[in-house]
């Protein structure tokens, strides 16, 4: 059990827990090098060896508490069957959506894709590197993975604004949290200490639909997670009602993107907070940088909090800047 768990729990940590999102990545130039030669993105997920190695990655040069595995949240819709590719200076693409070959998939087909996934997380848990660290595992929340699987591409390219009057929605919606949960086992079972469930596009949603799309999907997964004594930290960027969210959804983490005032949070939340600085900061001078990360470190003194970005690093990020602000963090009384 690392110190996320101990921060989680409130038992006594002595010092601030920090990981960060994209912590594996292009910022990287070890990363950069595994993937110049792997050009297919799918397939580099589904290799055990490798995508341990880059999940290991940054954990060999900073002091980061946790490792999250080397993965993505669109290979659920390719386990469901859907065609799924990621291009250079494009992004994801999806293939077409036939609802009646994802509605009749079985356990048995999706588990046999994702199995590599396992895989990794079972080799990657039993590294001596990872003893009192935590191993995060991960989800898309449901809404966001409904909006990649029915655009078929990413919402920063174009959106179907119509996406949610699509009215399949109902048991696509269905059989994207049947299949997460199933995920959220399997990860659970083969070594994940934590998992986190990314609601990217949460904020692109209307209002009036969050109770159908983000509330009701994401408590049902939460429960599931809670339910296997795991804990669970959930990122719905882009919302402007993180209390509220808490409040229905319940996550044990709730961990905040860059747009949110922190001391706002930390005065109406009162579960673990998780995040919120702009990976932007890591761009600047390391003087301007630790300034804006002291904010967060001030702010949220007297709280529950684990130190991590309002997003993923950037791929720009230069290495050096990430050392110099973990280690601030780690410093930090
Ligand atoms: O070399 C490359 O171009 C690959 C870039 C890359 C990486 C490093 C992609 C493609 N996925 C990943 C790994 C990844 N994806 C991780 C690994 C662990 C880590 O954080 O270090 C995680 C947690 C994800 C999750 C993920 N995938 C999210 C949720 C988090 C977020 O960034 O908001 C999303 C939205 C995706 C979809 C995805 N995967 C990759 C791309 C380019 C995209 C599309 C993003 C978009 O719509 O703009």
């Amino acid at each position: 059990m690392g110190i996320l768990k101990d921060c989680i729990n409130n038992n006594n940590i002595d010092s601030i827990p920090i990981w960060f999102m994209r912590q594996a990545g292009r910022y990287l130039p070890e990363f950069r090098e595994i993937r110049s030669k792997n050009p297919n993105f799918v397939e580099l997920c589904l290799n055990p060896k490798i995508s341990k190695e880059i999940t290991l990655q940054p954990l060999k040069r900073f002091l980061f508490d946790a490792a999250i595995i080397f993965s993505d949240i669109l290979l659920i819709p390719y386990a469901l069957g859907q065609d799924l590719k990621f291009e250079k200076n494009f992004g994801p693409k999806l293939g077409n959506l036939n609802l009646e070959n994802i509605l009749n998939i079985s356990d048995k087909e999706i588990l046999e894709k994702l199995k590599p996934v396992y895989k990794l997380i079972d080799i990657t848990s039993k590294d001596k590197i990872l003893k009192n660290k935590d191993l995060i595992g991960f989800i898309g929340a449901p809404w966001t993975l409904l909006v990649y699987m029915v655009n078929q591409k990413s919402p920063k390219k174009t959106l179907n604004t119509d996406i949610y009057k699509n009215v399949n929605n109902k048991y696509l919606l269905e059989k994207i949290i049947y299949t997460q949960k199933l995920h959220i086992k399997n990860q659970v079972e083969s070594g994940a200490t934590i998992i986190q469930i990314f609601d990217s596009w949460a904020g692109l949603l209307e209002y009036k639909y969050y109770d159908k799309y983000i509330y009701n999907p994401t408590q049902e997964l939460v429960n599931y997670v809670k339910s296997l004594n795991v804990e669970v930290i959930c990122f719905p960027r882009g919302i402007n009602c993180y209390k509220e969210y808490c409040d229905i959804v319940k996550p044990n983490v709730i961990s905040i993107d860059y747009e949110v005032d922190p001391a706002l949070i930390a005065k109406e939340i009162n579960i673990p907070i998780q995040g919120g600085l702009d990976p932007k900061f890591l761009l600047l001078d390391k003087k301007e940088m630790l300034i804006k990360a002291k904010k967060y470190l001030e702010t949220f003194k007297n709280h529950q909090y684990i130190f991590n970005l309002g997003h993923g690093v950037l791929p720009e990020t230069n290495p050096e800047n990430v050392k110099i602000l973990v280690e601030f963090v780690k410093d930090f009384k």
